[in-house]
C-alpha cells in the first residue's frame, strides 16, 4: 500500500477560465495501432470526463516515444494536477519521470509497465498480467496439440519492448524451450498493427515454410495476417490447416472465433479508465492506493464460445 503524500487537492485550471473545481490530467496514450487501443481511449476519455470533474488533455503519440516524452514536458508546463501514461515500451523513462517528480505531479501507469531504477517515480500502475495471458495460451497448445508429434509455430510479435510483447513472448519462449518438440519456424515483427501483420506474414508465407499454429500477440495483426492466409489459400481455424491463437479478444476477433477462425482468443482488458478515475480519486482524499493492480482476464476457444459472449462484449 502506499500514500499519496504529494497529492494536491483539487486545484484549478489555470489561466483558462475554465471550472476551478476539475482536476487537470494529461493523458499520454500509445497511438490507436489496435481496437485494443481505441476501446482503452474511449474509456479514459469517457471516465475522465467534465462531467466526472476532470479536464482531460489527451495526446496520441502515434507510437513514437519522443513523442510521449514531449506530450509529458508539455502536461509539465502546463502544471497538470496529475500524469497518466500509457508508455509505448519499458525503458526510457527515469529523466522524464524525475522532471515530472520534480514539479510535484503525481504519475499513474497503465496498461503496459515502466521498468525505472527507482519506483517512487510513479504512483502507480494498473494493467493485465501479460505473462499469465502467455501462459493461457501455452496451456491451450499443451492440450490441443498433446498427441502431436511436433508443434511448428510462427510467431507474430507485438511492438517490441512493450510489455505485453515483452511477457507474451516469454511465456512462448519457456514453453518452446520445455518441449523438444515444439519448434518456432519464424518470429516475425507486426508491431501491433493490422497493415503491419498482414505484410511480414504474406513475405513469410512466400517462402513456403510450413506451421502448424500461430501465436499473434493482438487482433489486429491476426487480421492482416488471415488476409494473408487467404490470399495464400492456406485454411486455417477449426476446420483448416494451421491453428491460430490471438490475444486481445475484441469483438471483431470474437465474431470470428465463433465463426472458428480463430482457436483461442486471449482476453485482454483495455476498460482502465474508471480504473484511473478510482485511483485519482483515492490519492486525492488521501487514500491508501494499490502500486500495482491486475485486472481479471479470461479467454474464448471457438469450441466454447456462445453468440451470448460475443454480443456482451463491448469493445
Ligand atoms: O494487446 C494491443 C495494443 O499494450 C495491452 O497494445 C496493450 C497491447 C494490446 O496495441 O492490441
Amino acid at each position: 500500500m502506499f500514500f499519496c503524500t504529494g497529492c494536491t487537492g483539487v486545484t484549478a485550471s489555470r489561466e483558462t477560465g475554465i471550472d476551478e473545481d476539475l482536476v487537470v490530467v494529461g493523458f499520454s496514450q500509445v497511438g490507436s495501432e489496435s481496437d485494443w487501443r481505441l476501446a482503452n481511449t474511449s474509456s479514459m476519455i469517457s471516465a475522465l470526463s467534465e462531467g466526472n470533474g476532470y479536464r482531460l488533455l489527451f495526446d496520441n503519440a502515434k507510437q513514437k516515444q519522443e513523442n510521449q516524452y514531449r506530450a509529458i514536458r508539455n502536461f509539465i508546463q502546463q502544471d497538470v494536477d496529475y500524469i497518466v501514461l500509457a508508455p509505448i515500451s519499458e525503458t526510457g523513462w527515469d529523466s522524464v519521470l524525475r522532471e515530472a517528480r520534480a514539479a510535484g505531479i503525481p504519475v499513474i501507469v497503465v496498461d503496459r509497465q515502466v521498468s525505472v531504477e527507482d519506483d517512487s517515480l510513479y504512483r502507480s500502475w494498473v494493467g493485465s498480467d501479460f505473462y499469465q495471458e502467455g501462459k493461457t495460451a501455452v496451456s491451450w497448445m499443451e492440450k490441443e496439440f498433446a498427441q502431436a508429434a511436433s508443434l511448428r509455430i510462427l510467431h507474430l510479435q507485438g511492438t517490441e519492448g512493450a510489455t505485453a510483447q515483452l511477457l507474451r513472448s516469454l511465456a512462448l519462449e519457456q514453453a518452446v524451450s520445455r518441449h523438444r518438440t515444439w519448434s518456432v519456424e519464424a518470429v516475425l515483427k507486426g508491431e501491433f498493427t493490422e497493415a503491419k501483420g498482414y505484410e511480414v506474414v504474406r513475405d513469410f508465407l512466400e517462402t513456403g515454410t510450413d506451421f502448424d499454429v500461430l501465436y499473434s500477440e493482438n487482433d489486429n495483426m491476426t487480421f492482416g495476417a488471415m488476409r494473408a492466409l487467404d490470399e495464400a489459400g492456406i485454411t486455417y481455424g477449426r476446420d483448416g490447416r494451421v491453428k491460430i491463437i490471438s490475444f486481445d479478444a475484441v469483438r471483431k476477433a470474437l465474431e470470428f472465433c465463433l465463426d472458428g477462425k480463430i482457436n483461442l482468443c486471449v482476453e485482454c482488458n483495455p476498460l482502465h479508465g474508471p480504473r484511473v478515475d478510482r485511483l485519482i480519486r483515492n490519492c486525492e482524499a488521501g487514500e491508501p492506493v494499490q502500486k500495482f493492480s491486475y485486472v481479471e482476464e479470461t479467454s474464448f476457444t471457438c469450441d466454447t464460445i456462445t453468440r451470448e459472449m460475443v454480443d456482451q462484449r463491448e469493445y
